[in-house]
């Protein structure tokens, strides 16, 4: 018995505002459907953020019709979450969830009333899981968490689906829980939110709870934010094949599926013609890449030419000639993200928070609102 684990799609994504990066995220779901109808199994669960917006565009919406149906003509059905960006801002409107409902009948699970699915196959499989949840009602979170812990006692081939940031297992400042709120017990726990790959196994707790338990980030299944990239060099993007056939269940039964994403050059400083050469070879490289980078002022004609024909798009940014040589310091000191914390230390500073706002405030994606208002609602005292 097999099934898929894959999340954060984000269908109608449209990065730079160019039609070939809304373009890129269909292909990269298309894809992982085809491959995903090659390998035939059993289910599959998508731990959220399966649209970009909870008002998804008609070409989002029929890409993941069209998409959806290929599973269920094929008999695999789906069981989905609500990640962040598929919930809608005012209750009184329907999720994009209720369409696909209405198309896909009982080959689309969802977890809004019931939170948990029992699966019968070759095995018996307890799927228990929740819709993405701000930290502001998190004790709502941990109240369904304690429901399916209770349910799911009796069941030995558990997973869970979650969209949440966990402490310490991300780059985002923010987080909305620790490892130990998730229910115990539990063989796999689908992870979506955070963007990059993550694959843990857990280990025993006091009381030998979760030992053979594995934490899975699938990650997104293109590049939804530029700083992915490197991750994405490193680890790949798709999605992930369990196999829960055998009798014991570990980390080795997890298969990392591969997809092509769109290539990026970034974070490069061109100081010289030494350089400006390097990033023309490392362009000849790739197609069509996105190209964010900064030059000094006497390259900066030089270098437009060569993008001209060659990149997708281009962000380029110019290093003042005062800072050139700072640049050339961080180089050597390694990250930039170091040197901002350590300074931040050296002033006393609430390092994680002011951290997190200079994360929010870059990250194209951030909200600092939302993150404010997290903060405050963490350090409000308890009336
Ligand atoms: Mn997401």
């Amino acid at each position: 018995m097999q099934f898929v684990h894959i999340g954060d799609t984000h269908l109608g994504y449209r990065q730079y505002n160019l039609d070939e990066r809304e373009s890129d995220i269909y292909n990269a779901f298309d894809e992982c459907i085809d491959k995903i109808i090659e390998i035939k199994p059993d289910f599959v669960v998508h731990s959220g953020d399966l649209f970009d917006s909870s008002e998804p565009s008609i070409n989002a919406l029929y890409t993941a019709i069209k998409g959806l149906s290929k599973l269920k003509d094929h008999g695999i059905p789906l069981y989905i979450i609500h990640g962040n960006h598929d919930i809608p801002k005012r209750s009184s409107k329907r999720t994009p969830f209720s369409v696909l409902k209405k198309i896909l009948g009982d080959y689309l699970k969802t977890f809004v009333n019931k939170k948990y699915h029992i699966i019968r196959g070759e095995k018996e499989v307890f799927i228990g899981g929740s819709d993405f949840t701000y930290r502001s009602t998190i004790d709502d979170l941990l109240k369904d968490y304690a429901l399916i812990e209770r349910e799911s006692r009796d069941y030995k081939d558990k997973i869970l689906l979650f969209h949440q940031s966990i402490y310490s297992y991300s780059n985002i400042p923010t987080y909305e829980i620790q490892l130990n709120d998730l229910p115990q017990g539990f063989k796999y726990y689908a992870g979506g939110h955070i963007h990059q790959r993550i694959l843990k196994k857990l280990n025993d707790d006091a009381n030998g709870n979760n030992g053979s338990g594995v934490l899975a980030y699938s990650g997104s299944t293109e590049i939804i934010n530029y700083d992915e990239y490197k991750d994405y060099e490193k680890y790949g993007k798709g999605f992930y094949l369990v196999d829960l056939s055998g009798k014991d269940f570990d980390i080795n039964n997890v298969d990392k599926i591969n997809i092509k994403c769109r290539d990026f050059i970034i974070n490069k400083n061109i100081m010289d013609d030494k350089l400006l050469m390097k990033l023309i070879e490392e362009l000849e490289s790739k197609y069509k890449p996105v190209v964010i980078c900064s030059v000094v002022k006497g390259l900066f004609g030089r270098l437009e030419d060569v993008l001209k024909n060659r990149a997708l798009y281009s962000r380029i940014s110019y290093i003042p000639e005062s800072t050139e040589k700072e640049i050339i310091l961080n180089n050597q000191l390694g990250d930039i993200d170091y040197l901002f914390k350590e300074f931040l230390r050296k002033g006393n500073y609430d390092v994680n928070f002011i951290y997190g706002i200079y994360r929010e405030v870059l990250s194209e994606d951030g909200n600092l609102f939302n993150y404010l208002e997290d903060c405050y609602s963490k350090y409000r005292p308890q009336s």
